[in-house]
């Protein structure tokens, strides 16, 4: 059995009252496992309040359909006294990574404890719930509901098979097992919907979007004989077609669908800031380095970095970067 189920234990054993996070910019993993963990608070007795730094983007509200989640502004009052909450951080295993209430939490909740799947966090795995094998949080979650021998309500059932769909890419992804296809099909057997859940996360984007994503591939520039495709997205595209810089980045996953392709480069930048370089590879292409090496990060096969160049500048070294994977 993991450690991690004994480490709650005894951090439920320590505290009473509890605040659950995630991380700032919350995706559909995380916002999904503050769902369903705070079910589990609730059957174990225990008083609960989700607050997060930033809002739930419009496709994962179906997640919450009884307002559970709050987004702290300054017009809320934070729970009271503070002193007496410990804090559950979900879906990232650095307390500061919960966005601006982070520094109003830090030096006065009592105690936190971590639930999560990512890299990094070694130094925590001894007194949280850190899995890497995972591949989601909502995946450990669910783990937490069989362990207390609750059965997740189809609200709960809805929101972790949400955030597994997410956190996979559709079950593709490298951390699927198959523990995480008989997780999903139990859960569509307790009220998930497999084709409304898709279609809430996937098909439920602005047409401003859909104008701005024809403008992002109008850039299209193809080099090493098709195995690459590098695109831009621009502070004038996002005025023009009204969509949010956030829909637009999206457009770096499209080349990957071509037969033969093996990478994709996006140039962009939002109205305001600076301009930003996403990579993404197929196979045994690190990215990361490239990433890192210009003050960025992610991972092997999705990376990206602020560029402290002009836009036309960065567009070409970022092309440049990549000669590295075809000099066959
Ligand atoms: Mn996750």
């Amino acid at each position: 059995m993991h450690l991690g189920f004994g480490n709650l234990e005894r951090f439920l054993a320590r505290h009473e009252r509890f605040i659950i996070s995630t991380h700032e910019s919350p995706d559909g993993d995380g916002l999904g496992a503050e769902i369903g963990f705070r079910e589990i608070l609730t059957s174990l007795g225990r008083e609960s309040v989700i607050l997060n730094s930033d809002p739930v983007p419009d496709k994962f509200l179906f997640i919450d359909p009884e307002h559970e989640i709050n987004v702290y502004d300054d017009s809320i009052t934070l729970p009271h006294p503070l002193e007496e909450y410990a804090v559950f951080v979900l879906d990232t295993n650095d307390f500061d990574n919960i966005g601006t209430i982070f520094p109003k939490l830090r030096d006065r909740v009592r105690e936190v404890f971590i639930i999560d799947h990512h890299e990094g966090g070694k130094d925590k795995l001894e007194s949280n719930f850190i899995k890497v094998e995972a591949s989601s949080a909502c995946e450990i979650v669910y783990s937490l509901f069989m362990y207390f021998g609750m059965t997740p309500s189809p609200k709960s059932a809805r929101a972790i098979y949400a955030g597994m769909l997410f956190d996979t890419g559709s079950f593709r992804y490298p951390k699927t097992t198959p523990e995480t296809f008989r997780i999903a099909g139990h859960l569509v057997e307790l009220g998930a919907d497999p084709f409304k859940s898709y279609e809430h996360i996937y098909e439920n984007n602005s047409l401003a979007s859909f104008a701005l994503r024809a403008m992002i591939l109008s850039t299209m520039e193809v080099h090493h004989d098709g195995r690459l495709i590098a695109l831009k997205l621009t502070p004038d595209m996002i005025e023009k077609s009204g969509a949010s810089f956030s829909e637009g980045e999206l457009a770096i996953n499209l080349p990957l669908i071509v037969h033969g392709v093996v990478a994709s480069v996006l140039v962009k930048q939002d109205t305001s800031g600076p301009v930003k370089v996403s990579m993404r590879t197929k196979g045994d292409y690190d990215v990361a380095e490239i990433a890192i090496a210009n003050g960025g990060g992610g991972h092997k096969n999705a990376a990206g970095y602020k560029s402290t160049l002009q836009f036309g500048e960065t567009f070409h070294r970022a092309i440049g970067d990549m000669d590295r994977f075809f000099k066959d």
